[in-house]
């Protein structure tokens, strides 16, 4: 069944038909400063960085943002991770913007990541591994939403 189009301003789709995703850089990555080499990655990729802040998740937050994983043996362990300090949240545009950041990520865990990719570079094991993106165009509007009001997105 088709959707109507979505009018949020959080709305993945952004106008020219490019694409939103989110992008956390983790506590660990904030932690060892390495967010300016991250960063830097995403712009040489060509992605447009329309939103940007740091902040530290409290615990309830992390397993709300979390809560798809809420089965997971890993989720509490992860929830704690994830508000054990300050985090960047960014929203990327681009074309493919989901698709080329989760493959410019890496794969989950970082033993297993493709070379050059940023979990391979950066990820220290398969819970601390530096990134986070969106994996499809519902969550990654879920997930700009959960960060980030109509006010704060840059529109190109
Ligand atoms: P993704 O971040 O590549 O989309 P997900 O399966 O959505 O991977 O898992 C979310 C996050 O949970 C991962 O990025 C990682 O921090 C953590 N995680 C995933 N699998 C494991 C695991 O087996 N052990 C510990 N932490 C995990
Ligand atoms: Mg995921």
């Amino acid at each position: 069944m088709r959707r109507p189009e979505r009018t949020t301003v959080a709305a993945t789709k952004a106008d020219g038909g490019m694409e939103r995703t989110l992008a956390i850089l983790k506590p660990d990555a904030v932690a060892r400063g390495i967010c300016g080499e991250i960063i830097s990655l995403i712009e040489r990729a060509e992605f447009s960085i329309t939103a940007l802040r740091l902040l530290r998740l409290t615990r309830e937050q992390a397993a709300q943002f979390y809560a798809v994983h809420a089965h997971r043996p890993f989720y509490g362990s992860l929830c704690q991770y994830m508000s054990s300090g300050p985090v960047v949240v960014a929203v990327l545009q681009a074309d493919r913007a989901i698709e080329r950041w989760r493959q410019l990520m890496g794969a989950t865990d970082p033993a297993k990541a493709a070379a050059g990719s940023i979990r391979q570079r950066f990820g220290l094991d398969v819970e601390r591994n530096a990134v986070h993106g969106s994996d499809g165009l519902e969550t990654a509007q879920r997930e700009i939403g959960f960060f980030f009001s109509a006010l704060d997105l840059l529109a190109l």
